[in-house]
Formats: C-alpha cells, structure tokens, sequence
C-alpha cells in the first residue's frame, strides 16, 4: 500500500464538527484519495448534530465506497426508536432520550428537518469493516470473526480482553487513546509517534471530545500508523 491509499479513522465525533474538521486536516486528509473510516457515534450529546450529519452525507456523494461510517449504539437507539414497525418503539425511545437523543431531534428540527427522514441513511451503516490488516467495529469483539459476535458486543461492548486479529475500536472514552495487547497488558499510544501495526489485540480511539477532552484520529499508510488529536471545545 502506497500513501495514496491512506486509510484515516476517526470516532465518537457526538456532533462535534469543528474538532473533526480540524482532526482531518491535521491527519492530511484527501478526500480525492483517502480511504476514511468513522467507528460510530456520530449523533446525540454534542454541539453539532445536524452539521455532522449534512458533513458526512455530502462527503459521501463525493468519495462513494471510500468513505465508511460504522453503525455505533447511538445511531442504534435512534433507528429502534423511529422504527414504526417496532412494537417496542416507546421503550427504545425512552432509552435514546435518556441517551442525549431528544439533542438529536431539536439538532435537526432547528434545521428544518426530521432525523427520521434520514433512516434509511442510517440504516445503510454496517456493523463493521474488515480488510487485510485490521478490523473495524464501534464498540468491541469477543472473537475475531464480526459475524460470530452479538450486535450488543458490536456497539455496546466494553471488554478489552480480546487478543484476536487486530480491531480498532471507539465507545469507551479514555483520556489518552490505548492499545490493549488481550493478555492484560495495555499500553499508551501517543500522537505524531509512528507505530507498526500488530496483529493482534485491540486500539482504542475515543478519547472523550464529547466529554471536553480530546478528538483522536489515526492515520494508517501501509503497515504503519500515527495518530493525531486534536483538543475538545466542548464546554460541560
Ligand atoms: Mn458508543
């Protein structure tokens, strides 16, 4: 892989544009060239709801297969929410509301528009990406096979044992992004430091932008890393 084939993640952006919009320049990113990956989480809690919406799906029409967005467990609760054919609709929507869902609703009422308008775009997110190298996946594996896991394992999982084929991961804010070996061991990655992959085990991305800590992106060339953060606006 040349660095004209740079594969960038980002995660758990919670409406927060501007930090992702300042990540994505610090990692260089080519939207011309550039594969780009979001772990999920891209609604709810934040400032910028609707903008990151109107960002990505703009981008989208641009880059076609070259950008993915992985379902996280907030765009989850919001489409089991608005699911009219879902007969638990009223408990899924409590669940979501009390999850910082009704900030979604007023984010995209303010523009004029109904998030629920915009299911089927949410619905097009898979669970995960896989290539040669690394899994992708919003919240945790149990086996490395994304398709022997539970969907709650997949978005709402918190375990960092796993030792399998390396994941790349967000949904757990830490204060500094971490690389879980899956034998107990875990280490600090930081920024602008060049990491070969491993093959194993499991990286953290979420540092808490959301929070008022930091917004963390890693930028993949080949079979070596680095990542950039970039630090939160948000005001709590
Ligand atoms: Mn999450």
């Amino acid at each position: 892989m040349s660095a004209d084939n740079r594969i960038l993640i980002i995660t758990d952006l919670h409406g927060c544009l501007d930090e992702c919009l300042k990540l994505l320049e610090a990692l260089r990113f080519d939207e011309k060239k550039d594969t780009l990956i979001n772990l999920g989480d891209t609604i709810d809690r934040g400032p910028q709801i609707y903008e990151v919406f109107e960002y990505f799906h703009a981008l989208k029409e641009r880059m076609g297969d070259r950008l993915i967005l992985i379902r996280g467990n907030h765009e989850q609760m919001m489409l089991d929410a608005t699911d009219k054919k879902n007969p638990d609709r009223g408990e899924d929507k409590q669940l979501w509301y009390m999850n910082s869902g009704d900030k979604t609703v007023y984010s995209f009422l303010n523009h004029k528009h109904r998030i629920q308008d915009f299911r089927d775009w949410y619905e097009s997110m898979p669970f995960y990406y896989m290539n040669e190298r690394f899994i992708c996946v919003h919240a945790s594996l149990k086996n490395e096979d994304p398709r022997l896991n539970d969907i709650n394992t997949l978005i709402w999982g918190r375990d960092t044992d796993y030792g399998g084929k390396l994941v790349l991961t967000g949904h757990t804010p830490y204060k500094l992004p971490m690389y879980f070996r899956g034998n107990g061991a875990h280490a600090f990655l930081e920024t602008g430091k060049r990491y070969y992959l491993e093959k194993n085990g499991m990286i953290a991305l979420d540092t808490g932008c959301v929070f008022g800590y930091s917004l963390t992106g890693m930028a993949v060339e080949g079979d070596v890393f680095y990542l950039e953060s970039i630090k939160s606006g948000v005001k709590n």
